[in-house]
C-alpha cells in the first residue's frame, strides 16, 4: 500500500439534482463538471410525454438522438420467457433513454418490478454455475467472442455487438467482468448483459470483475448511479445487483485450451500445517510458521473449483484468497509469484508462472483483462493499451493476453489529454479456438453528455491502493 488517499471520496451530489440530461448538446466533452455544479434541468422526455422526437429511419443506430421514442415502460414478457426481440428492444430503449431521459426518471423506462424479474432470473442462473465455467461442445461453425472491461460505456458495448455480431446459436460470448463503475451507464450495460444471459444462458457467459463488488461500486460510481436511477427504490435495486455480483463465476475455460478470468492466475490453498504431537509442539511451532509465510505457489483448477466465491468483497487475508487473486492479480515480467503490493490484494505473476499454468493444465492461451490505459501507463515493463490489448507473455506452451474493451477510457477524466485508446475484443475460431483474432475499435462519438457518479478528479487513480480499512468497515 502506498500513501494515496486512504478514505472514500466525498459523497457524490444528490441524485435528485443530477438530472443532467442528454441530447441538448451532444458535442460537449465527456469531462463534464460534477452533477452538483450544474443547475438541474427538466428531462426532455418523461413517461408522461408521449411525444416522439423526429424520427429518421436512415439514422444509424449509433446516432440514436433522433431515434423515435420506443414504447416505455418496458414490460416483462407475460410468459416470463425472454426473446431476441425483447433483448433488442431493451437495447434500443436504453440507447434512446441514455440520450433523452434524465437519470432520475430511469425507473419510468425500466420499472422496478421488471428490473427485479430480470435480475432474479439472471441471478438464479449465475449462482448455479461453477466457479470456472467450461465452454465446450463447440461445433465447427461456432465462434467465441471474448470481451474485456467495459465499465459502463453502454454505447461502446452496443457498437461492439454490432461489429462482432450479437450472441446467437453459433456465436458464444465470454465477458471478463468489470461491467460497471466509472462510465455513466453501468446499470444499463449490466442489465443488457443479464438479458442476454437469461435469453441464451449457454451462449453468453458473464464472469466477475473486481468492480462487481461492494467496495468498488461504493467508490467508483455504480452505487450512486443506481441510487440516482431508482430513487427511493435505489437501495433495493443496488442490493439486488450486489446479490447478482456474488453469483458471477470467476473464470472460464473455452474449448479446453483457453483460460479466461478478469485478473488472472491465483495461489494454491496453503497446506494446512500438520500439528506436531503435543510434546513436540512448542519446539516445532516456529518452523511451521516459517513454512506458512513462505508458501506462495500457483493454484490448481481443482482448488479454483472449490473456492467460495459468494462474497460481497473478496477477502485479501484469511483462508479464502482465490477469488481475490482471480479478480485482482496482474502479470509482470519478473519471474515468480509475489503479493500485488500496488493493489493491496491479489498477486503478481511472472512468465514462468504463465508457462507452468499453461503446461500443467494443457492450455494454449490465457486471456485476462483488468488493466486499462491508465494502469498500463504506470507499468513500464508492459505494453500500452492503445489498441485495446497486449500480448504480455509468450512462453513455450502459449501466450498470456490482456484484453480491454472500453475505448476512450475512462469516460470522465480530469485532464484535457485523453488516452484515446481503442477497445478490443477477441474472436476464437474452430477447429481449436486457441488462436486469438484481435479486433480493435474506436469509441462511439459523441457520447451523450451526462454527469459522473463519482468524484473522478479526486478518487484514487486506477484500482491500485485498495483501501483495505474502508473495505473492512464496509462489510
Ligand atoms: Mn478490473
Amino acid at each position: 500500500m502506498s500513501s494515496s488517499p486512504n478514505s472514500l471520496p466525498p459523497p457524490a451530489p444528490d441524485p435528485e439534482s443530477s438530472s443532467a440530461i442528454a441530447a441538448a448538446d451532444n458535442n460537449a466533452p465527456d469531462t463534464a463538471t460534477t452533477a452538483g455544479d450544474s443547475p438541474p434541468e427538466e428531462p426532455i422526455c418523461s413517461t408522461t410525454t408521449t411525444a416522439t422526437t423526429t424520427s429518421s429511419s436512415s439514422s444509424s443506430p449509433s446516432d440514436g438522438a433522433e431515434d423515435p421514442q420506443p414504447d416505455i415502460p418496458i414490460s416483462w414478457p407475460p410468459d416470463g420467457q425472454l426473446s431476441s426481440e425483447w433483448v433488442h428492444r431493451l437495447i434500443a430503449t436504453f440507447d434512446w433513454s441514455s440520450r433523452n431521459v434524465a437519470p432520475s426518471q430511469f425507473y419510468s423506462v425500466l420499472p422496478v418490478p421488471v428490473f427485479d424479474a430480470l435480475v432474479l432470473a439472471a441471478s438464479k442462473l449465475l449462482h448455479k454455475e461453477p466457479n470456472c465455467v467450461s465452454i465446450g461442445g463447440l461445433s465447427p461453425d461456432s465462434t467465441v467472442v471474448v470481451v474485456g472491461d467495459v465499465h459502463g460505456q453502454l454505447h461502446d458495448v452496443l457498437l461492439l455487438f454490432r461489429e462482432a455480431g450479437f450472441p446467437s446459436e453459433n456465436r458464444y460470448f465470454v465477458f471478463n467482468g468489470d461491467y460497471v463503475d466509472r462510465g455513466a451507464w453501468g446499470l444499463e450495460t449490466f442489465l443488457v448483459l443479464l438479458a442476454w444471459k437469461v435469453f441464451m444462458p449457454h451462449r453468453v457467459f458473464l464472469l466477475r470483475g473486481n468492480h462487481e463488488s461492494k467496495y468498488c461500486t461504493s467508490v467508483y460510481g455504480f452505487e450512486k448511479e443506481v441510487l440516482a436511477k431508482y430513487g427511493d427504490k435505489g437501495k433495493h435495486a443496488y442490493r439486488k445487483c450486489l446479490g447478482c455480483f456474488e453469483g458471477l463465476p470467476l473464470a472460464s475455460i473455452i474449448a479446453g485450451h483457453v483460460y479466461t478470468a478478469h485478473g488472472g492466475l491465483f495461489r494454491g490453498n496453503p497446506a494446512i500445517p500438520t500439528l506436531p504431537k503435543r510434546s513436540k509442539r512448542k519446539k516445532n511451532r516456529k518452523v511451521n510458521l516459517q513454512q506458512e509465510t513462505n508458501t506462495l505457489a500457483l493454484g490448481s483448477l481443482d482448488e479454483l473449483a472449490k473456492a467460495r466465491r459468494s462474497v460481497l468483497d473478496p477477502p485479501w487475508e484469511g483462508q479464502n484468497l482465490i477469488p481475490g487473486d482471480v479478480l485482482w492479480s496482474d502479470p509482470t515480467m519478473k519471474p515468480g509469484l509475489s503479493p500485488n503490493k500496488e493493489r493491496g490484494i491479489g498477486l503478481l505473476w511472472g512468465p514462468d508462472c504463465t508457462e507452468s499454468f499453461l503446461k500443467r493444465f494443457q492450455l494454449k492461451l490465457i486471456i485476462r483483462s483488468h488493466e486499462g490505459p491508465d494502469a498500463r501507463e504506470k507499468r513500464p515493463g508492459l505494453g500500452n493499451m492503445d489498441e485495446g490489448y497486449t500480448i504480455d507473455h509468450v512462453t513455450e506452451s502459449g501466450k498470456l493476453i490482456t484484453l480491454f474493451s472500453a475505448p476512450d477510457y475512462p469516460q470522465f477524466q480530469a485532464t484535457e489529454e485523453r488516452y484515446k485508446n481503442k477497445g478490443a475484443y477477441i474472436v476464437l475460431r474452430p477447429p481449436n479456438f486457441d488462436e486469438p483474432e484481435f479486433h480493435s475499435f474506436d469509441a462511439v462519438t459523441p457520447r451523450p453528455q451526462v454527469n459522473p457518479y463519482y468524484d473522478f478528479e479526486d478518487v484514487i487513480d486506477s484500482d491500485e491502493d485498495l483501501d483495505l480499512a474502508s473495505m473492512a468497515n464496509n462489510d
